[in-house]
């Protein structure tokens, strides 16, 4: 049998991966979901407790980094419809491994698996999200480490963040599809938490935002050849649970009622599908 395409998940810790991936799993096993999962997850585990978390009013905590790397390797089988035919795809989330990530990206080694992973993978989704407390500035560096000690966070890398971004696509475009059936890879940047950008950078978009935030990587986006690139803003429910009322709101609601996706500027949330991401990188393989 051909080996199915695979989708890899990439982001540094605390970028948003796993309350996405939770989500997204809650998406793909509604009724009538045109992308639907196929089966069960390896490890069940870990998706479900995402999404348990998510219908309870909370949102995922970070993952344990004490937590063996190995146990959390996860992957999800997806299907969907395109001309009348059934189409077949997995979405790879080496997860927990964020701080590996972090740690590759300093060391500029990625473990063989990875590596084998990105290479046989048509696309990926890359994670930055919004106001993480484990931001690095890329500005005023002395300062932010003392800050985030003084705050308690201590910082798990000493690069900063928008150095990584850029760090995480450069390995993407060396290795992402080399050992895949596709002409240009295309890889959706995620920026998480969008529910909680202020209105007016809201409208600006996400890209823009990453202007604002991130400059080098915003930059660095623009050039980028080997590999196609689209950026979204991501709410996983549309808002924000520290906002009591908007809690309230959501417990009495129906969870895929909540959580957008927003792509150019003004352009507005979509109506709740959280795997427009997903559907635009595989849609890249059709593309030949
Ligand atoms: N407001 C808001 N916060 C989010 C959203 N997604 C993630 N977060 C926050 O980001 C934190 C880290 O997300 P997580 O999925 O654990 O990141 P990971 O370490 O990359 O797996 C969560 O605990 C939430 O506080 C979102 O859509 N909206
Ligand atoms: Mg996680």
């Amino acid at each position: 049998m051909k080996a199915r395409d695979s989708i890899v998940m990439v982001g540094a810790p605390d970028s948003g991966k796993t309350n996405y991936l939770g989500r997204l799993w809650g998406a793909l096993k509604a009724e009538n979901a045109s992308l639907r999962a196929t089966q069960q997850p390896d490890d069940v585990r870990y998706v479900f407790d995402a999404l348990t978390h998510l219908l309870q009013g909370r949102f995922a905590p970070r993952t344990d980094t004490n937590v063996d790397v190995d146990e959390s390797h996860c992957s999800i089988q997806i299907a969907w419809e395109r001309e009348g035919e059934t189409q077949h795809a997995e979405l790879l989330v080496p997860d927990v491994s964020g701080e590996l990530w972090a740690d590759a990206v300093q060391t500029n080694e990625l473990p063989e698996t990875w590596l084998t992973s990105v290479r046989q993978s048509i696309g990926a989704l890359l994670f930055v999200r919004v106001d993480s407390p484990l931001r690095i500035p890329s500005l005023d560096w002395v300062a932010a480490r003392k800050r985030l000690v003084v705050g308690g966070e201590e910082a798990e890398s000493q690069i900063p963040t928008a150095v990584q971004l850029c760090e995480f696509l450069r390995f993407l475009e060396l290795f992402l599809g080399k050992d895949a059936d596709v002409r240009k890879p295309r890889v959706a940047v995620l920026v998480a938490a969008w529910d909680i950008v202020d209105e007016g950078r809201a409208q600006q978009g996400p890209r823009a935002y990453l202007g604002h935030e991130f400059p080098l990587f915003a930059d660095r986006l623009v050039d980028v050849s080997a590999v196609e690139i689209e950026v979204f803003g991501v709410s996983v429910v549309g808002g924000d649970f520290r906002d009591e009322a908007f809690k309230a709101q959501f417990l009495d609601g129906r969870v895929d009622k909540f959580g957008y996706v927003v792509t150019g500027p003004g352009a507005g949330p979509h109506p709740p599908d959280v795997t427009i991401p997903v559907r635009w990188v595989l849609d890249g393989k059709a593309r030949r």
